[in-house]
């Protein structure tokens, strides 16, 4: 078992529908630790950016757009295998195919508005906290 850090952000969709409690719950309940968090609507800049990894891709402007359509929380849990422990809990990319029980299952409408956004990989997750939180905004210091 190892003890990782991962990138949580609840999208506009989940934001607008008043279920950041609910989400935050399933994490907590799962015993990933909130160790940082901030509620941030995002730039197209920062969106852009922060997806580049999928600029070719022919969904990319709907995402981006989407993205910056609202306010997000974006947070890093700690936590045991954080980083599948989360993507478990999301359950998949396309809500219709999410196990029952998961968040997208739950409250996302479509693989567009799909309520969160988790890091795939430790790698990933280091280059994504890092986009949006500074080392000494992630606790314990
Ligand atoms: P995320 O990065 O948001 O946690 O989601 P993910 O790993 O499950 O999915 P990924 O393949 O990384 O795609 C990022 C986001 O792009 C949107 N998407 N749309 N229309 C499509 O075929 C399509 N495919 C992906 C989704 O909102 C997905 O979360
Ligand atoms: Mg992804």
């Amino acid at each position: 078992m190892a003890l990782e850090r991962t990138l949580s952000i609840i999208k506009p969709d989940a934001v607008a529908k008043n279920v950041i409690g609910e989400i935050y719950a399933r994490f907590e309940k799962a015993g990933l630790k909130i160790v940082a968090a901030k509620m941030k609507h995002l730039s197209r800049k920062e969106a852009e950016g922060f997806y580049a990894v999928h600029k070719e891709r022919p969904f990319f402007n709907a995402l981006v757009e989407f993205m910056i359509s609202g306010p997000v929380v974006i947070s890093v849990l700690q936590g045991e295998n954080a980083v599948l422990a989360h993507r478990e809990l999301m359950g998949a990319t396309n809500p219709k195919e999410a196990k029952p029980g998961t968040i997208r299952a739950d409250f996302a409408e479509s693989i567009d508005a799909n309520a969160v956004h988790g890091s795939d990989a430790t790698e990933t997750a280091k280059v994504e906290i890092a986009y949006f939180f500074a080392e000494t905004e992630v606790f314990p210091r």
